[in-house]
Parts: C-alpha cells; structure tokens; sequence
C-alpha cells in the first residue's frame, strides 16, 4: 500500500526547477508518482512502505534545491485509487 505526502520546497522559481525536482523525485527508489507545483511551492510524492522522509529531502537537497518535510501533510489517494479500480473494471 502506497501512501502520498505534500511538502514545501524552497528556492524554485521557473519551469526547469520544476523538472529538476520531478526527475530526481522519480529517481528515489520507491516512489510511484510525482507532482511538482510551482505556484504552490510544493511537490506532493506517492511511495511504497520504506520510502523515507529523509531520501525525499536527501534527494531534493542533491539537485540543488530545500525541502521541508517537517511541514509535511498527509494527501488521501483513495479517490485515485478507486478511480484506477474503476478504469480496469474491478
Ligand atoms: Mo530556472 Mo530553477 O532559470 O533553479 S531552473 S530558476
């Protein structure tokens, strides 16, 4: 069972920091989807069990940008899950 947290990220200001942090999110082991929001200055992760806040901040830290996971919030994926349940007619 995946879980999806929301956090802040400090010091992106354009389309490529957007795409920077995406890829090296993607790029932790155990991560199954990413957004980055620019506007909202922060990135919202689903990961499997043993992904931890520390590899996400570790990660985002290495590609040059600040994340603060204390100020992370639990996102509820349910509602995508049923609908991915839905779509292949379970
Ligand atoms: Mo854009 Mo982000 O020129 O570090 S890539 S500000």
């Amino acid at each position: 069972m995946t879980d999806t947290i929301r956090f802040p990220i400090i010091g992106m200001t354009c389309g490529s920091c957007v795409n920077r942090i995406t890829r090296a999110l993607k790029k932790v082991d155990g991560v199954t989807r990413v957004r980055v929001d620019l506007g909202g200055e922060t990135a919202t992760v689903t990961r499997q069990p043993g992904v931890t806040n520390a590899a996400l901040a570790g990660a985002i830290s290495r590609a040059g940008y600040e994340a603060d996971l204390s100020s992370a919030v639990a996102v509820d994926d349910s509602l995508s899950r049923g609908l991915l349940a839905w779509l292949l007619g379970r």
